[in-house]
Formats: C-alpha cells, structure tokens, sequence
C-alpha cells in the first residue's frame, strides 16, 4: 500500500466583498450559456480547447483515478464518420425506438435526425467513461464513481468552454458504442458524450427558454 505526501493547501482566501461580487460574476456569464446547435465552421486555436481539458482533467473523481478519456477530433473525414454512425441511430430514435412521451417532452425544442454541425463544428470532444484501467501488463484497476466523475468534469469542461468565448452543444446519441470503433477506443472506455464546441453562427438561435428560480430548485434546513 502507499500513501499520499500531504502538502499544505494553496488556498487564495479572499474579502467577504469580493467573494460576493465573483459570485454574482460567474452566475452572470454562466447565466449566458447556451446549448447553440447552430456553429460556425470557424477556426479555434487548439490551444484553448487543450487549456479547456486540462480544466476538466482537475475534477474532483473516486480515488483520483481520473476514469476518463476526452478524444479530440478535427480531423474531417472521421467527423463524418462520427456524423454518420450518429444519424444512423438517431433516425432509428426519432422513428419509433423512443417512446412517444420523450418525443413530446423533445418536440419543442426541434431536434431531429439530422446532425450536421457534427461536419461543421471545429472540434468534437468525445468524452469517455471508464470503469477500470488496464495495465500494460494486463492487471486491471477498479475505478469507483466513474459516472459521477465524468459529469463533473464535463460540467467543467463546458464551463471552461463558455468562458473561453466557445458555444457547446452536449450530443448523446444513443446507443454510443459506435464512437470506440471510428476513435480506436478499448472496449472497456464507455462513451459518456459528444460535446460539439466551436463559435456559433452568425445566424444562430436558441429557444427561448428559463430556468427554474432559486426557491424552485434549492431548500434551507
Ligand atoms: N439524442 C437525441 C435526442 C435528445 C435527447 C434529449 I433528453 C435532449 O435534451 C436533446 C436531444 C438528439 O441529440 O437529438
């Protein structure tokens, strides 16, 4: 067994003011985001999506074991390869495999089988799963809490997305599996989701929708 160095926290304290003022700061430009399914085909450093991963890549995870694989995809002809595998499982999705009430709950949002920013977009981050780790010398190592994990790392990737200035899209086609085979992934990887990112269209809309109020989503005990 090993154990861990423990070295002091870096912890930056700050004012009660400022902790408010950041506070409503970041509630205001998250407040902007949006999930945008009209992109841009503009170039994007990749630079800032690498910054925008390693981001991730700092999530709180079930015994440090990082269960997570993001793949990151510019490469043309394997987006239509990802766009491809997508619509195929999405038309079966639209066209009876889901049930009429998740269509419902869907229709006033528009979505349909068609999934061309997967081409458009400049970069497809492809978020993987993973329950356990091979070694390369055939042992495996349980990863704990993988689901819990990579949603929050995905939360912080798109969160460091938005404030880098790009719009994301969360795409999950469903069944996923088609995603190990184009990016070359083990079998033991799950895909969790596509996240589109890019600028959006000069001609992007969104719906108009709210969220919920504080008093709706939050109780105090
Ligand atoms: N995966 C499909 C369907 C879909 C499901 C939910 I829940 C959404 O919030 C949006 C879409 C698609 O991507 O179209």
């Amino acid at each position: 067994m090993h154990t861990y160095q423990f070295v002091p926290l870096q912890f930056n304290e700050m004012q009660p003011q400022q902790m408010l003022e950041n506070s409503l700061e970041f509630y205001k430009s998250i407040q902007c985001r949006r999930t945008v399914r009209d992109f841009s085909d503009r170039h994007v450093p990749i630079e800032i999506i690498e910054n925008c991963v390693r981001a991730a890549g700092t999530a709180p995870n079930g015994a440090n074991l990082q269960p997570w694989h993001f793949s990151i995809v510019t490469d043309p002809s394997i987006k239509s390869q990802i766009r491809q595998g997508a619509e195929i499982e999405e038309r079966e999705f639209y066209n009876g495999k889901a049930p009429q009430e998740w269509l419902d709950a869907l229709a006033p949002l528009g979505t349909d089988e068609h999934k061309p920013f997967l081409e458009i977009a400049p970069y497809l981050i492809v978020i993987f799963s993973k329950t356990h780790d091979e070694l390369p010398d055939g042992k495996t190592v349980k990863h704990y809490y993988p689901a819990e994990s990579v949603g929050i790392a995905t939360g912080m990737l798109i969160t460091a997305l938005h404030q880098s200035g790009l719009a994301t899209l969360t795409h999950t086609p469903s069944p996923m599996k088609f995603l190990n085979q184009i990016l070359d992934r083990p079998k033991f990887e799950r895909p969790f989701l596509i996240l589109v990112a890019g600028y959006p269209a000069d001609d992007a809309k969104v719906p108009n929708i709210t969220k919920k109020p504080l008093d709706e989503i939050a109780t105090y005990h």
